[in-house]
């Protein structure tokens, strides 16, 4: 049964969802969906309206943590969650860190910049594009740059569905022109680098770039 995915390449969620299935080379087609205001249709299979949504068949599935969990039990080679029940722990906790903190600490500088106008044909707002820089992201990229140390992966010795997670937010950040400062979070910044040149995310970020330029 062939999979679909609905949503759109500017969401950090679907675009997990698609790492994940290009790590795990599996085909699927990306039906376009947009997350504001969703049809009545929609709601069917994603009740809180959000992208990305899988369907296979007639079993539907909303949330990127969701799929990817679920994808890992259908495909579980190569695995995206580490063996180790405390790397599983933790490999979790990373996603749900980049999830909420990460995404609500550099999200909307990529809303602002460059969703309100592409959709809403607006001008962002530089005032909140300027507090999320300056003041919601250092903490976070403080962390993040902590708790790589020297390590190569967030978790164990493998790249996990912790630097999967993690990885995604940074690339709208980068369509929004932005990217953490390499002098003052140099680990994160080459850890980045680590992780969007592989295939899975290099070929969704040329993608990508196509669509999303920095203003
Ligand atoms: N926890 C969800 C979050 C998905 C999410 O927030 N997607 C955004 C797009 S990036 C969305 O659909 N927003 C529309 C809304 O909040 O109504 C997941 O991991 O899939």
């Amino acid at each position: 049964m062939s999979i679909i995915i609905h949503g759109v390449n500017a969401s950090p969620f679907v675009r997990k969802v698609r790492v994940a299935l290009a790590e795990k080379s599996i085909p699927y087609e990306l039906k376009p969906q947009v997350p504001f205001g969703p049809q009545p249709e929609y709601l069917k299979i994603s009740p809180l309206g959000k992208i990305p949504c899988l369907q296979e068949g007639d079993y539907t599935l909303p949330d990127s943590s969701c799929i990817i969990a679920y994808l890992e039990r259908t495909h579980p080679k190569p695995a995206l969650y580490p063996e180790n029940p405390k790397e599983f722990g933790r490999a979790l906790f990373f996603e749900e860190y980049a999830d909420s903190k990460l995404v609500e600490s550099i999200g909307a500088v990529f809303f602002q910049r460059v969703v309100r106008k592409l959709i809403f044909k607006q001008e962002g707002d530089e005032t909140i594009v300027r507090k999320k820089i300056d003041e919601e992201a250092p903490p976070v990229f403080d962390w993040l740059e902590q708790q790589l140390g020297d390590r190569e992966w967030l978790v164990g010795t493998r790249f996990s569905i912790a630097d999967l997670a993690v990885a995604s937010p940074f690339v709208n950040y980068a369509h929004a022109g932005e990217r953490p400062d390499a002098k003052r979070w140099p680990r994160l910044t080459a850890y980045l680098e680590r992780v969007h040149s592989r295939p899975s995310y290099k070929a969704l970020i040329e993608e990508e770039g196509q669509t999303f330029k920095a203003r």
